[in-house]
């Protein structure tokens, strides 16, 4: 008796194997999906459930019923398919991450507030203010222009606190730059989906940049296809294939090891083929030496643009590495043509500052900031909040 029901057991569990298997290699070999939402080549590569599930289950006849019955694709779809996430939506993550923006960054204007505030203004406050500044990140020039407009207007205008707030938060917004164009270019011309290329070194939140963007975009109803071409580590071509899977955003990969470029490629192509809006491209940041790094971008983008034009080169850069991110910051910038820069980490470092001096570096504006590890702790970048936020 138990060997029979042992026997049945092992049947119907190899029979939903080969189902399983076979369901997947139909899928995964289809060549072109539709376009549907939910489509991820990604998800079937990845096994969602284990054969291995049977151990020494006695009571679990009901399993028994099904090995005979015809391959049912929705058997197989559904594991592969969770609960899609709703990403949110641009107006509440703003109120919520201004927040949490504050709270990082809000000592560095409430320092300068106070020091500017003092009845006397001397030379050593003057200094005082200066050394804030440079803590922050601001960089020399900057702080230097920074503190010579200060002094002036301070001794020109009044200096009644609300006047004093009022020169500081005027200063600051020009010093971040109010008038810079921060939009990001995600849509493409003629027809074809707008290409944001992602760099930067390891470790800055690349990846987790390329997914964050992609729910913005979905939280906007936009389509999108995501190619992971740091091929270099299978964990992070599986760490984007998750993000792609909350939101049922199709991931192109290639085995590991593949050539990076052709990865690029075959997502752009794909995004081209499926009409989708954007295609994001997550790239490693291996930066063994200049040369290699430059051999390595360049020709990702060279052969993308074979398909698409790049709308858009992102670098990313973490915030918390202060001098050693503005180096590398430079690096990447002589390497392709940084287009927009995503300050991530800004929640886990006080050094809000490097906004400005990055941007001098490099004359290209902030365009993002990451503000956590959570999925939606991405905003755009916008002055007046920032410089509100610094003012606490
Ligand atoms: N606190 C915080 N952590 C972040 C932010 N962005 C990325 N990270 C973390 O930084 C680490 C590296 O990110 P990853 O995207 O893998 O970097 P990559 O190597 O450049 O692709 C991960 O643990 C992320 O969760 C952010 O804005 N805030
Ligand atoms: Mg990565």
């Amino acid at each position: 008796m138990d060997s029979l029901a042992l026997v049945i057991l092992l049947v119907a569990v190899v029979g939903l194997a080969l189902v399983a298997t076979v369901a997947g290699l139909l899928v995964s070999g289809r060549r072109k999906p539709r376009p549907l939402p939910r489509t991820h080549t990604d998800v079937i590569a990845t096994p969602p459930t284990d054969p291995d599930a049977p151990p020494v289950e006695l009571s679990s006849p009901p399993a028994t019923i099904e090995p005979e019955t015809e391959a049912e694709p929705v058997v197989v779809e559904e594991p592969a398919a969770p609960t899609l996430e709703r990403p949110e939506g641009t107006a509440s993550r703003l109120v919520r991450l201004r927040q949490r923006l504050a709270g990082s960054q809000g000592g560095l204007g409430r320092g300068l507030l106070a020091l500017l505030s003092r009845d006397r203004i001397d030379e050593d406050t003057w200094e005082s203010i200066e050394d804030t500044l440079l803590t922050a990140d601001v960089g020399v020039v900057p702080t230097q222009e920074l503190v010579e407009r200060l002094r002036t207007r301070m001794r020109v205008e009044g200096t009644s606190a609300a006047e004093t707030r009022t020169i500081l938060r005027e200063e600051l917004l020009t010093l971040v730059g109010p008038d810079m164009d921060r939009r990001l270019r995600v849509s493409g011309e003629d027809g074809k989906p707008g290409v944001v290329l992602v760099v930067g070194v390891n470790g800055a939140g690349k990846t987790t940049t390329v997914g964050k963007i992609s729910r913005i975009l979905v939280a906007e109803e936009r389509s999108v296809v995501l190619g992971a071409a740091d091929t270099f580590r299978a964990a992070a071509v599986e760490q984007l294939a998750t993000w792609g899977e909350r939101v049922g955003v199709e991931v192109v990969r290639g085995p590991e090891g593949t050539d990076p470029a052709s990865v690029a490629f075959d997502a752009v192509k794909e995004g081209v083929d499926r009409e989708v809006d954007t295609v994001i491209v997550d790239t490693a940041g291996r930066l063994q030496n200049k040369a290699g790094l430059m051999d390595e971008l360049g020709k990702v983008k060279r052969v993308i643009e074979k398909q698409a034009p790049v709308t858009e080169v992102l670098l990313v850069l973490d915030a918390t590495t202060g001098q050693n991110g503005m180096i590398q910051a430079r690096v990447f910038s002589e390497v392709v043509d940084v287009t927009g820069i995503v300050l991530t980490k800004l929640d886990g470092s006080a050094k809000g500052g490097i906004v400005v001096a990055v941007q001098r570096e490099l004359g290209v504006p902030v365009k993002l900031v990451g503000l956590g590890e959570g999925a939606d702790d991405l905003a755009p970048f916008d002055p007046g909040a920032f410089v509100d936020a610094l003012l606490g």
